[in-house]
């Protein structure tokens, strides 16, 4: 393991390319899968077909070197592929961080969407290459790729903040996105 690898890690560059959304050097890459989405579409058959066939990759997550510990802010960069199960858009776990720590996403490719949820509020962010937007502390987070080819966003978070994914699976995230007409989307209650 790198020495950088271990807290506290030293100043260094990261080389960044948005349109290949890549780091240099870079950390575990995560890979989800469709089977890896349980209880997340609307559509239960939908998702189990597509898990049981050919159980596509719906999103990878790689990570900077920088670790998830007190005080470092790690970074990592999410690519959505383009996708609909059941007609609703292909989209990350999403998750609330336990002690409310805030985060920012930079948009770096494609078309996404940032949907977040405090519990009662349901907010949407049309993220297009160049926006930023800011997820403030107590909102849980999900992305969605609204377009037609590969969405990729930054993400930089405070090392504490940890990931739960429980959170998400008991309150919902307020909104559900799905593939309109004429290459648009909708936005649908959680429960139908
Ligand atoms: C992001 C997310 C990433 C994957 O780095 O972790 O987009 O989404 P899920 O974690 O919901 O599967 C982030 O918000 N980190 O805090
Ligand atoms: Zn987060």
């Amino acid at each position: 393991m790198p020495e950088f690898f271990a807290p506290p890690i030293a100043p260094f560059a990261i080389q960044f390319d948005a349109q290949t959304a890549t780091l240099s050097p870079e950390g575990p890459t995560l890979t989800r899968r469709m089977s890896d989405l349980e209880g997340l579409f609307l559509d239960h058959e939908a998702w189990a077909a597509s898990a049981a066939g050919d159980n596509p990759v719906v999103y990878t997550v790689v990570s900077s070197p920088v670790p998830e510990t007190d005080r470092e802010l790690p970074q990592s960069i999410t690519t959505i592929h383009a996708g609909a199960t059941g007609g609703e858009l292909w989209m990350t776990k999403g998750h609330q961080h336990p002690d409310h720590q805030g985060e920012i996403y930079l948009a770096l490719h494609g078309r996404g969407g940032l949907l977040m949820f405090d519990g009662e509020r349901t907010e949407w962010l049309d993220m297009l290459p160049g926006t930023i937007g800011y997820i403030p502390p107590g909102w849980a987070h999900r992305s969605v790729n609204v377009g037609d080819e590969p969405y990729s966003f930054l993400a930089v978070y405070p090392g504490v903040a940890g990931h739960d994914y429980g959170w998400v699976l008991e309150h919902g995230m307020g909104l559900r996105a799905y593939r309109g007409a004429d290459g648009g989307f909708d936005l649908r209650p959680y429960n139908g």
